[in-house]
């Protein structure tokens, strides 16, 4: 496994507040929330960034959005609604090099993002 925070969350060397878990993700809440709801989804495969996912992810990464309305769906956000978001490169702050989609749910958001 890669020597990022992710990676050792997922072998859970170090702790997070963990909402869902399957044997190909895991979804916790950010540490840093932007949103009453803030989770973020992450495959327990290393991949680095949405770019280097290749044609052999394509169910991995359906499963990252069906496991994202599933969360909404448990943290009460799926009537009011929600973003689903993944940063990519520096325009867009990408922060940490293990795939993630963030669920930002709970309150309105504006569009387009800043
Ligand atoms: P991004 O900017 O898209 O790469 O998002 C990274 C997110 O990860 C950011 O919203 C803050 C969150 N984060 C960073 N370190 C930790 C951590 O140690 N624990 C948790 N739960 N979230 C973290």
């Amino acid at each position: 496994m890669a020597d990022n925070i992710f990676a050792k969350i997922i072998t859970k060397e170090i702790p997070a507040k963990i909402v869902y878990e399957d044997e190909r993700v895991l979804a916790f809440r950010d540490i840093g929330p932007k949103a009453p709801v803030h989770v973020l989804i992450v495959p327990k495969k290393e991949i680095a960034r949405v770019s280097e996912a290749t044609a052999a992810d394509e169910a991995l990464l359906g499963h990252l959005l069906t496991v994202a309305a599933e969360v909404a769906r448990r943290e009460g956000v799926d009537d009011t609604g929600y973003r689903l978001v993944i940063n990519k490169g520096p325009h867009a702050g990408e922060s940490v090099p293990h795939l993630h989609m963030h669920l930002l749910g709970g309150r309105p958001m504006a569009w387009p993002p800043g």
